[in-house]
């Protein structure tokens, strides 16, 4: 007899008379292709909306010169599969954005996921049916469907925010957003160009656009630190190794703070002595990346003084690579340092040497609009032939927000965050049945390797999904008062930390009118994967399903299986030869 798969459970026919999908996923980035596998494994019929017209999320835009990831790529990849991770091989230390892209093809089409993958197609809207306990999502074409889930892998710097200046239709020349970026590339040889944002972004990108402008003013209203990368090609004996270990490895990242492999620290600042303080920054420094300093002591995220012996070093830094020391001085940060995202560079303070490159304080004189020669300030009207937008993301809640999504009752997100985003775990939202975000708000998410987290997540909710299938529910929702507590937990994590100090995207200080509410959960990954762990072992502690309340220890809940991580049930597919086998190794981790 066929077994019956999580699909036959609770497939419900729409009013169209179409069935409803089981599972509607949104984005085909990281979380959305993994999202895919992990519920087709599990027998459900899922598809994925993508606006782009293929898989990549943030690396499918992200095409500027430069884009480059700051993690190393040896962790910066999915962990479930070992045949995935033996047959692809990472060319460099830092892997480039066509290198990642790549990656995520080859993911694509070795898990076989396109076929179940809508390209080009933008959510709209996504509205909870009380009385069919459905998802009924539109799209910009006005398609419609119809699911029982409905999960949110639209990722956290995906809506691309463009700088509050009035005038930028009337500019005569060409003009980009980084997070747009043409397919073709752009040749800005002999070119005027100028930027404006020194992000991330920015940091990657200019040293670039430098190598072929003719003139590149580069317009700057707050410098950033910016870690060198040490960026060098990877051996086959590397790889190797690193492959040997690499469950060990990934076990460090997931029980890390930020989801790489490195250990915490375990000194104060002001424990050791300025020569061994100077020696732990210089070592750090020349290993690089984007922990270089901010490993280096406990108390750095939390005590003014010890952030400030950090800075000063990274200052100095700066200092001894850009030769002008009035441009020093102007390219120094005085922010906390981690409190805004740490750059990490190759060639970038050294780029203004170059005799081609302007830097262009806007800070006290910002740009007050761009007329058709280009951007005019107070004082100067400057000439440029293209603009270059690296001014980042309505970020960690943009993409979210820009779906009109309606929970139950008609309930309006928008509305529920109105004053501040509001989740259970960064994965739920009270009022919201049966919606489920990867990587949202009050989870790690951008403070950690965003693919460790995004593997924790998307098995957390494939393992309440089967949960539900075992007990024959149908509708899962945060209580208000699992929620409220929850919030309450992540701002007060935060609160003695100085990262809500910090003007950055962080608290929303980007996008004019968002609330200013320090969004990720700072506790490290590991701690928040306990966390959740403790919640689904606790019978799904502050989850009401169908109408049942689970309550810590509720005795009517079957325990879970050991680690409550579960088979694949049998008869459900199984893409060829990828066994979905987590080499991780944790304790109750395998059977996927
Ligand atoms: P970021 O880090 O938000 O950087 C945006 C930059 O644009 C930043 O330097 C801003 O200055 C600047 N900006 C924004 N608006 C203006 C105006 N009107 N005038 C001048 N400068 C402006 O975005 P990125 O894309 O670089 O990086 C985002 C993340 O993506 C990154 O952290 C990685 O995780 C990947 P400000 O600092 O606000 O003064």
């Amino acid at each position: 007899m066929a077994q019956r798969s999580m699909a036959a459970n609770r497939s419900a026919p729409s009013k169209n008379g179409e069935p409803a999908l089981d599972a509607v996923i949104v984005g085909a980035g990281f979380s959305g292709l993994y999202m895919l596998h992990r519920l087709r494994s599990m027998g459900m019929r899922a598809q994925v909306l993508e606006r782009g017209a293929d898989v990549g999320g943030t690396w499918y835009w992200n095409r500027y010169p430069g884009a480059r990831c700051d993690l190393e790529s040896v962790d910066y990849q999915f962990s479930f599969s070992e045949e995935l991770l033996a047959e692809w091989r990472w060319t460099e230390r830092y892997a480039s954005q066509p290198e990642i892209l790549a990656y995520l093809n080859f993911v694509a089409d070795r898990l076989d996921l396109r076929r179940d993958i809508r390209f080009g197609t933008e959510v709209r809207s996504a509205s909870f049916d009380d009385g069919s306990g459905l998802w009924r999502l539109t799209t910009r074409s006005g398609t419609r469907l119809m699911a029982r889930f409905c999960i949110l892998a639209v990722g956290c710097l995906s809506e691309p925010k463009a700088p509050e200046i009035p005038g930028i239709d009337l500019f005569a020349g060409e003009w980009y957003h980084t997070a747009r970026w043409p397919h073709e590339g752009v040749d800005f040889t002999g070119k005027r160009v100028g930027v404006i944002g020194t992000g991330s972004t920015a940091v990657q990108l200019i040293p670039k656009v430098a190598a072929q402008a003719s003139r590149l003013y580069v317009f700057q209203r707050t410098p950033n630190y910016a870690m060198p990368a040490h960026n060098r090609p990877l051996s086959e004996e590397e790889l190797a190794e690193v492959l040997a270990g690499y469950g060990r490895r990934r076990r460090l990242c997931e029980e890390s703070e930020a989801g790489v492999p490195i250990a915490p620290p375990t000194k104060a600042t002001f424990e050791v002595s300025e020569e061994e303080r100077e020696a732990m920054y210089e070592a750090g420094w020349q290993r690089g990346g984007i922990n270089a300093l901010s490993n280096a002591f406990t108390d750095l995220f939390t005590d003014e003084r010890a952030n400030a012996t950090a800075q000063e070093f990274a200052r100095r830094k700066i200092r001894q690579i850009v030769k002008d020391p009035r441009l020093a001085e102007l390219l120094s940060p005085t922010h906390h340092i981690g409190t805004k995202r740490t750059c990490v560079e190759i060639g970038y303070f050294a780029t203004y040497n170059r005799p081609n490159v302007e830097l262009v304080d806007v800070s006290t004189s910002p740009i007050r609009e761009i007329t058709p020669r280009g951007p005019k300030t107070a004082a100067i009207d400057y000439d440029v032939d293209a603009l270059i937008f690296a001014t980042g993301f309505d970020a960690m809640t943009g993409a979210l927000l820009a779906i009109d999504v309606q929970g139950s009752h008609g309930a309006a997100l928008r509305e529920h965050w109105r004053a501040e985003p509001r989740t259970y775990l960064g994965l739920m939202v009270a009022g919201f049945p049966n919606l489920f975000i990867v990587t949202g708000p009050q989870s790690p998410s951008v403070l950690s390797n965003m693919v460790v987290s995004i593997e924790q997540h998307v098995d957390w909710i494939a393992d309440c999904l089967r949960f539900m299938h075992e007990l024959d529910f149908s509708r899962v929702e945060a209580t208000q008062e699992a929620e409220d507590a929850w919030v309450c937990h992540v701002n007060e994590l935060a609160q003695p930390t100085l990262y809500p100090k910090a003007r950055s995207w962080y608290v929303g200080a980007n996008v004019p009118g968002k609330p200013r509410v320090f969004m990720p959960y700072v506790g490290g990954c590991g701690r928040y994967r306990k966390e959740c762990e403790e919640v689904a072992a606790d019978g799904h502690r502050g989850l009401v399903f169908d109408s049942k309340v689970m309550l810590s220890g509720d005795a009517r809940t079957p325990r879970p299986s050991r680690g409550h991580k579960p088979q694949l049930l049998r008869g459900a597919t199984t893409p060829a030869r990828i066994s979905g086998q987590r080499i991780a190794g944790r304790q109750g981790s395998a059977g996927r």
